[in-house]
């Protein structure tokens, strides 16, 4: 449900990255809008196919819902998802917004979401509530949701509360202060990890199909742990950047420290 002055600010590919940071870090989530190519985000749904269909199902639950398939551990299933995942544009937002509270950020979870017709609503939530504790002013992490394929508010995009990262986190929102903005295949809603948000109600007769990764402060636990998720070969497959996002990387002087790599440091900066 959306009121007339509930909006989102929406940007074309590439954006300037301060200028979507400024709205983001304003109303806790932004849109770029066919930020990817459309042979990119079908390259990755066609990869996902089979592991939805295998392993769909293994997430079900009330908070995930019973009509909707979900796959993890994104970069061991679909190499395309890498061009994604590592998008030098988006993560020049995320460096924007990350970046004031630590060295270096990394990968927290990936996570392909197919919500099929008849899926309710998912409960609105915030993804930093992974973390005991929030620290007003720090942002612990941020997401972005691929759009796989269209998003329209009637097949299950995104539900976002625009400006409930400034809210209490026991304020409950009214529907009127719920938005879901449509975006066609290729494009990405970014959200704050403190913006309550969750998954759409699927009233049509066809699937949509997300790619969600999460970006979380370098000096925090991984919500996935990538290091056992993915195999060493496969790690040095993918490029230097995207292999850093995954986490491997030192953070700082002293966090990450790998002995047996000659100088300490993973990669020379
Ligand atoms: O599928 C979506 O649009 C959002 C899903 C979500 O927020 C979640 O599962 O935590």
């Amino acid at each position: 449900m959306m009121t007339e002055d509930l909006r989102l600010e929406t940007f074309d590919r590439n954006p300037n990255p301060l200028e979507a940071a400024t709205a983001l870090k304003r109303d806790g989530a932004i849109v770029i809008n066919s930020q990817a190519e459309l042979d990119t985000v079908g390259g990755v749904a066609a990869e996902l196919r089979a592991h939805f269909d295998s392993e769909g199902k293994y997430a079900e639950s009330d908070f995930n819902g019973y009509n909707t398939l979900r796959v993890s551990a994104i970069l061991a299933k679909s190499r395309t998802a890498a061009d994604l995942i590592g998008d030098r544009g988006m993560l020049k937002i995320v460096d924007e917004i990350l970046l004031q509270f630590c060295d270096a950020y990394q990968i927290g979870s990936t996570t392909g979401i197919e919500i099929f017709p008849g899926e309710k609503a998912q409960i609105l939530h915030r993804d930093d509530s992974i973390y005991p504790i929030r620290m007003p002013g720090v942002e612990w992490q941020l997401s972005i949701m691929w759009a796989l394929t269209d998003f329209t508010v009637d097949n299950g995009a995104t539900q976002v509360v625009p400006g409930s990262h400034r809210w209490h986190s026991e304020r409950i929102a009214k529907p009127e202060e719920i938005l879901q903005m449509d975006m066609p295949a290729g494009s990405a809603l970014i959200y704050l990890g403190t913006t309550l948000h969750g998954g759409g109600e699927n009233r049509t007769n066809v699937a949509r199909m997300g790619l969600v990764n999460t970006y979380s402060l370098g000096w925090l636990r991984q919500e996935v742990n990538q290091y056992l998720t993915l195999p060493r070969d496969v790690v040095e497959s993918y490029p230097e950047h995207v292999q850093r996002v995954m986490g491997y990387q030192v953070h700082g002087e002293f966090l990450g420290k790998y002995p047996n790599d000659p100088d300490g440091t993973w990669y020379d900066d």
